[in-house]
């Protein structure tokens, strides 16, 4: 156990118990979480940033510069959906929420692992790869058949004369999703919870400030010392696959 400014970092098998039953709780997870099904992290050696600038497949200008480049960026991402499973990081979260009355799961993951994992709620704010959005409506559709997932341009079904489909994702630039409900739970909860974010990418990762300032108790649950990793009150280091079921286990203790 080390303490660095103002936060005690836990080494396992150290945990902490805390009552966790009758509070509101928020977890936001990031990329670290579906690490372990083998989905590629962006910022990670190997990561899905390695081959690409964020610039070139993450922004609407990319889209726009190059939709080819994007479109094949995000349909072998979504082809690997159909390739990985659920981690026990992903079934700890879920048993966390079955077993809580006030839950929120945020996540800035755009796979469906999650749901998967035995989650029913859970907010996407970065958006998903399951879906695709129709750019005239921007009615979105689930489209995960196999004849979705070649590197041709997908078309809606909501238009007469059907339009381009583009990623269902939130890009760099652009407003994620469901901002006000979570800023409503994050600005009522008792504990803030972060697996597998490197604190990188905003708002998401200013929000452990917001759980601070209405006096939430923070913790981490992440690999490595995330660049945010002094705001938060608690961090457990380690692979989350690995040490969050524990830490479930003990959070849920009567
Ligand atoms: C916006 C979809 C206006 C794409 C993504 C300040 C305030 C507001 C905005 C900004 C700001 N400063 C800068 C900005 C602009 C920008 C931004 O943050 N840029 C960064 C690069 C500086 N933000 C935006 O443009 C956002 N929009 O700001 O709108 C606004 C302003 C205020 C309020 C509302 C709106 C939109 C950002 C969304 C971009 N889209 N995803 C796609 O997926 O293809 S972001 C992308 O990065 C993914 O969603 C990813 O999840 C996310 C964050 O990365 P991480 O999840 O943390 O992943 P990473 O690889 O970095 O880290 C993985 C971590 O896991 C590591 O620490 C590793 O150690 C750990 N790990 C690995 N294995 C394990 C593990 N941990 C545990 N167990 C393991 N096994």
């Amino acid at each position: 156990m080390t303490g660095i400014q103002n936060c005690i970092v836990f080494e396992p098998p150290f945990v902490v118990t805390h009552i966790m039953r009758g509070k509101n709780v928020v977890v936001l997870t990031g990329a670290g979480v579906s690490a372990e099904s083998g989905v590629k992290t962006f910022r990670d050696n190997d990561g899905l940033w390695e081959n690409h600038r964020i610039e070139d497949v993450a922004t609407p200008q990319a889209w726009q510069a190059d939709p080819k480049l994007v479109w094949k960026f995000y349909q072998a991402r979504r082809r690997q959906m159909n390739e990985v499973e659920p981690n026990s990081a992903h079934v700890a979260i879920a048993k966390l929420e079955s077993e809580l009355d006030n839950f929120t799961l945020v996540t800035q993951n755009v796979d469906d692992l999650h749901e998967r994992g035995g989650s029913s709620l859970v907010i996407h704010m970065h958006g998903r790869l399951q879906t695709l959005r129709c750019e005239k409506t921007e009615q979105t559709e689930h489209r995960m058949a196999d004849d979705d997932l070649n590197d041709d341009y997908a078309y809606c079904n909501c238009c007469v004369n059907a339009h381009r489909m583009r990623p269902d994702i939130v890009w760099f630039g652009e407003m994620p999703m469901e901002m006000e409900e979570i800023y409503e739970s994050v600005e009522s909860c008792d504990f803030f919870i972060v697996v597998g974010s490197s604190g990188h990418v905003y708002p998401a990762a200013g929000m452990v400030n917001v759980a601070k300032s209405v006096g939430a108790h923070t913790i981490l649950v992440n690999y490595e010392m995330p660049i945010n990793g002094s705001d938060f009150d608690e961090i457990h280091l380690g692979k989350a696959g690995e040490i969050l079921p524990k830490l479930v286990e003990d959070w849920l203790m009567r």
